[in-house]
């Protein structure tokens, strides 16, 4: 008799494959492209399967720190089809240290093969599915975002910016492979519903933990009456499900899109099989989508705006790379025209690309907004990463961005809703939540047949023969990596931090414009880390010199920054234990040669409290022959049964002291 129930679901899903393949079910579109990019693992939920990436993406906010464990591998040039390096981030320059960053991360990618997307040139997300996305590839990029790409048919992941690095060595991306859900889109919206609507609907139903462990994928009639750029803004919110990934089918839609942006080549077909097997399906009626917000402080906490009334808004800001497309940017503009920003509201416009934004200037729309008195901002994050725009003192900001956790517009009170882009603009003039209902008949924006293109910000590589003459250049602001060390024979240290549920990235290590530009300083980063849940824990984490962090549910959700596994790192913190991890932050634990333990029973996280004294007895030795761990309270006297979802090559990994030094001593490259 088997009595551990992950054997038992283990072994069920052996038999469910077994079956599946003997009576040649079909597949989903995810198992369809992980099936054409397996490099080892078999695809059975839970279990290890390792990808072979064709494009990577990075950010500068985390590229910095992805390039530089790049160079530390010491490979010449990238080995992917594409690789780009992104600006988009830290475009806020009050001091030497992003320009310095900027630099550096152009010169890497000039040196190593990597197109640079120069700063103004856009959103990463944005212009990497304008200019470089195609259907049934793989992509991953150091940033939580980017299944944006899954509007067009990829299989498009966030990653931490060491898996980045060793995808861009042409190493393999290991996930556990997920479950598969399906959503099964019937009807069309009704006017002046939107994309945005839809997440909103799918995070009201699954909440921001719904995804954890799946992909989500789109199918049904209901697909066919989206556009690719509205395909995208649900694809790119899949991240606040927690889900691995989210993808479309790549259609005659996508072909048109791919067309207008003169890549018709690009274009193939994707689909799932009509006998697909999914875990899950969620129907949803796109007419009985209405205009929705996410209320403070979760992308979840759904309500439609009838039912919410009127609140008073004082900052409306439009943009982010959910929803800063074209098609956004002339609803925006049409809903603005011949009217003015309300009195006491202040109407932030940020276009996606440069694509976006010259088109807008080309057709008039640009002018439209200015006119209302919208404060019109370069194509970049922005406001959506704290970079400005921070809300008056207790203010109410509707943005049309993805994330709203507590503190992350910068402003520590103030109140976030996330809203389509009809909503925002509808608000902006009213001054109050406004359903755009209200406003009448809905404006009709055409797309144009063909885009602008015009890739002139795009600065290419150096030829193999001219790249060993590009020098790499390093400012003073980028400081080493943490020290890192093997898995000692046994562990004892302090609960030097217990925390509760929905713990996000922005929590562990803010953003904002007075931190961002340290992201390659880690000592200097440390000083903000918890400090949104308690400004004494850098000085307590280091006077206790290693660590234990308690946790939750849904520990480490929203951002892919590796920086919420460095810096508690640097801190000390050798172990996070908590009732249940988000996926990204997992594995950039493993990464760091941080173990990220889960309590075997989750009530047994109220047996520790905050300055408790722990060890894990027999450490090394259990990891090494993957034994259930135990975690003794030397304060209490308990012992708690501990488990972790860690793969052999994880396992591996943490006993190294982290990836870098698994890559460096094994020679492994995958
Ligand atoms: C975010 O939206 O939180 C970010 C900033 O884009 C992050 C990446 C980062 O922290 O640099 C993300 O989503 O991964
Ligand atoms: Fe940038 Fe915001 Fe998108 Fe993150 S969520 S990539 S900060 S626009």
């Amino acid at each position: 008799m088997i009595d551990n129930p992950d054997l038992l679901v283990h072994n069920y899903n052996i038999v469910k494959k077994m079956y599946s393949e003997a009576i040649s079910l079909g597949y989903t579109i995810a198992q369809k492209i992980i099936r054409s990019h397996l490099v080892s693992g078999e695809m059975i939920p839970g279990s290890d399967v390792a990808l072979k990436i064709d494009q990577t993406l990075t950010q500068d906010a985390t590229g910095t720190m992805a390039y530089l464990e790049f160079e530390a591998m010491g490979i010449e040039r990238v080995r992917t089809e594409l690789s780009v390096a992104y600006i988009d981030h830290n475009t806020l320059q009050n001091g030497f240290e992003n320009a310095d960053d900027h630099r550096f991360i152009q010169s890497v990618a000039k040196k190593r093969g990597i197109r640079f997307s120069r700063p103004g040139n856009g959103i990463c997300h944005q212009v990497h599915l304008e200019r470089f996305g195609i259907p049934g590839k793989t992509l991953i990029g150091s940033d939580s975002h980017t299944p944006t790409g899954g509007g067009l048919g990829m299989l498009a992941f966030g990653a931490g910016g060491l898996d980045v690095a060793v995808a861009m060595g042409g190493g393999a991306y290991h996930i556990p492979m997920p479950e598969m859900v399906r959503i099964n889109l019937t009807g069309k919206l009704s006017p002046w519903c939107s994309a945005k609507d839809i997440i909103l609907e799918v995070l009201r139903i699954m909440s921001v933990k719904g995804g954890v462990g799946r992909i989500i994928e789109y199918g049904g009639e209901g697909v066919s009456t989206l556009t690719v750029p509205e395909r995208a803004t649900i694809t790119n919110m899949g991240a606040e499900l927690g889900a691995t990934t989210s993808v479309f089918p790549s259609d005659e839609v996508t072909k048109e899109f791919l067309t207008a942006q003169g890549r018709p080549e690009a274009y193939s077909p994707v689909f799932a099989d009509p006998d697909a097997e999914y875990d899950l399906v969620i129907d949803i009626d796109l007419c009985n989508i209405e205009p929705s917000a996410a209320m403070p402080h979760s992308p979840d906490n759904v309500k439609k705006v009838r039912e919410i009334g009127k609140i008073k808004v004082d900052q409306v800001c439009i943009g982010s790379c959910t929803n800063s497309s074209l098609r956004d940017m002339l609803k925006v503009a049409a809903i603005l025209k011949g009217k003015t920003v309300a009195e006491n509201v202040s109407l932030a416009v940020a276009p996606g690309s440069k694509q976006v934004y010259s088109m807008m200037a080309e057709c008039g729309a640009l002018a439209d907004i200015i006119d209302a008195g919208a404060r019109v901002l370069e194509c970049a994050c922005g406001p959506c990463i704290g970079m400005g725009q921070s809300p008056n003192s207790a203010g109410i900001s509707l943005r049309t961005f993805n994330r709203n956790f507590e503190g992350r517009s910068g402003t520590a009170d103030g109140n976030i809703y996330l809203v389509s882009p009809e909503i925002a603009a509808a608000s902006a003039v009213t001054g109050y939540l406004t359903d755009p209902r209200d406003l009448g008949e809905e404006p009709v924006v055409t797309l144009p047949e063909s885009f602008l293109v015009n890739d002139n910000m795009i600065a290419l590589p150096a030829s193999v023969e001219d790249a060993a003459s590009v020098e790499v250049l390093m400012g003073p602001n980028i400081k080493p990596f943490p020290q890192t060390e093997p898995m000692p024979e046994e562990l004892t240290a302090e609960a030097v931090l217990k925390v509760g549920d929905n713990i996000t990235t922005d929590h562990i290590m803010p953003a904002g414009a007075k931190i961002l530009p340290y992201r390659s300083n880690i000592p200097y980063l440390s000083n903000f880390c918890f400090g949104v849940c308690d400004t004494s824990f850098p000085e307590r984490a280091k006077a206790a010199g290693r660590g234990f962090v308690i946790g939750g549910e849904n520990y480490g959700q929203g951002s892919s920054r590796e920086h919420a596994a460095l810096v508690p790192l640097y801190l000390g913190i050798r172990a996070v234990i908590v009732k249940s991890f988000a996926r990204i932050h997992c594995a950039n634990l493993v990464n760091a040669g941080i173990l990220p333990l889960t309590f075997a029973d989750p009530a047994d996280y109220d047996r520790i409290s905050q300055g408790d004294s722990l060890s894990l007895p027999a450490l090394r030795e259990r990891v090494k022959n993957g034994e259930p761990l135990e975690l003794v309270n030397n304060t209490t006297g308990q012992v708690i049964p501990l488990s972790h979802a860690l793969s052999e090559r994880q396992r591996e990994i943490l006993l190294c002291g982290g990836l870098l030094d698994y890559t460096r001593e094994s020679g492994h490259n995958n």
